[in-house]
């Protein structure tokens, strides 16, 4: 175990080590344990710099999950508290801004370099939009399935900064008879037997003029872990394809047929997107857009409260139509009230909620339903999948109140 001072050192050698934006991963460290509520759900606190203590799923690569409190701070999640995801062990540490450049090639009339000082010159856009993993809350999936055992901190809400990805590709001049666009970022693997991580969107969707490049992220820089200096931003779309440390774009005339698009993040192409638990899917999809989800943040499971009334908070969010209604229940789903929605930062955005209730002496099963503008209900048990995807059936939050 190491001491306080020990640690202390530790965090200041690795903020040390981020003057050129580099990060030196041997910094990391665990503080502590935190439990997940499900089987083998114990996981090291660590510590990375440019973070606060994180739950460490895996260190090479890292991924860290957010401790779920953080999301009763706040619509926006802090930098340091964003979640970290990785496929690939080999991680550019050490990125220096100034001699960063991002490609534009392929099926376009001029092929573009850009560094980051012309890139920040091109017009602005900004947007408030939620990344989640879609292996976010994997864990809870009953029967289990194989994957990163995620609790529901693989999410997370921010204000991007950036440039519309249009505005470059419009640069770079599309041919005619392009099809899609593909990005790779500056990670790779370590074997060459493990391919490299590289995701595609069909040419109209990366020139819808929302799909962007950020090189903000409320109102600071990228955290090296969460894709310095550059990131695709896909609104409403899982976080695969929120490409970090972006600096390969290229337009292509065919469906790319990549490693992590058509074999890794499929989903069984039907009307539920899931299946009979066991089962193998006919036919798959990529995975694109997320589903609806609420939660309650100001309470956990398990938690002893005060009869009488208490005011219920938290989030709701889905793939883009924005949040119509969150209704909740303090009798494990009889009845529903509709919650008083917060301030709306935009249909991409975490929508927060609150709801002051009456509760009687006794055990209470809370549960939290939203509803789109899409007119897309969270349904009552979440529905399978073999990959764990796209989790999103109404949370139950079991409490005593005495
Ligand atoms: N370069 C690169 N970008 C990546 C990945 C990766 O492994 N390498 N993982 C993707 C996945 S699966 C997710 S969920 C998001 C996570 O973003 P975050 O680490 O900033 O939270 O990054 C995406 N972008
Ligand atoms: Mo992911």
């Amino acid at each position: 175990m190491l001491d306080r001072r020990e640690m202390m050192k530790r965090v200041g050698a690795g903020l040390a080590a981020l003057g050129t934006a580099g990060l030196d991963p041997v910094t990391a460290f665990a503080l502590d344990t935190v439990t997940l509520p499900f089987d083998n759900g114990e996981r090291p606190l660590v510590k990375y710099p440019q973070k606060r203590p994180m739950i460490g799923l895996t260190s090479r690569p890292p991924q860290l999950e957010t401790p779920f409190a953080i999301f009763n701070d706040g619509a926006i999640t802090p930098n340091n508290a964003f979640f970290v995801r990785y496929h690939l062990a080999d991680i550019p540490y050490n990125i220096d801004p100034d001699t960063f450049t991002l490609e534009i090639k392929g099926s376009v009339e001029r092929p573009l370099k850009l560094s980051l000082k012309e890139i920040r010159k091109l017009p602005a856009v900004e947007l408030v939009a939620v990344n989640q993993c879609s292996g976010n809350s994997r864990g809870f999936f009953t029967p289990r399935v194989a994957g990163g055992q995620l609790g529901n901190g693989a999410m997370g809400n921010a204000r991007w900064r950036g440039v519309a990805l249009k505005t470059l590709l419009d640069r770079a001049g599309v041919k005619a008879g392009a099809k899609q666009v593909t990005f790779n970022g500056m990670d790779g693997p370590v074997s060459d037997k493990t391919p490299d991580f590289v995701k595609a969107l069909d040419i109209d969707h990366a020139r819808d003029g929302e799909v962007m490049l950020a090189y903000g992220m409320n109102g600071e820089d990228l955290p090296l872990l969460n894709g310095f200096p550059m990131r695709l931003i896909v609104p409403g779309y899982y976080g695969t394809y929120w490409v970090k440390h972006l600096n390969e774009i290229t337009v292509i005339d065919d469906v790319f047929d990549g490693f992590w698009m058509k074999s890794a993040y499929r989903i069984p192409d039907n009307d539920c997107n899931c299946l009979e638990p066991g089962t193998a899917p006919k036919a798959t999809i990529p995975i694109n857009r997320f589903t609806v989800r609420s939660f309650i943040t100001n309470v956990t499971d398990g938690a002893k409260l005060k009869a009488g009334r208490v005011t219920l908070k938290g989030i709701a969010f889905d793939g883009g139509k924005g949040i119509k209604e969150v209704a909740v229940s303090t009798d494990g789903g009889n009845s529903r009230t509709p919650a008083k929605l917060g301030k709306d930062l935009g249909k991409y955005s975490f929508r927060e909620w609150k709801l002051p209730v009456k509760l009687a002496a006794g055990p209470h099963a809370l549960k939290v339903r939203a509803t789109s503008n899409g007119g897309q209900v969270q349904p009552a048990e979440s529905l399978w999948n073999p990959a764990g995807y796209l989790r999103n059936g109404i949370e139950t939050t079991r409490v005593t109140a005495a």
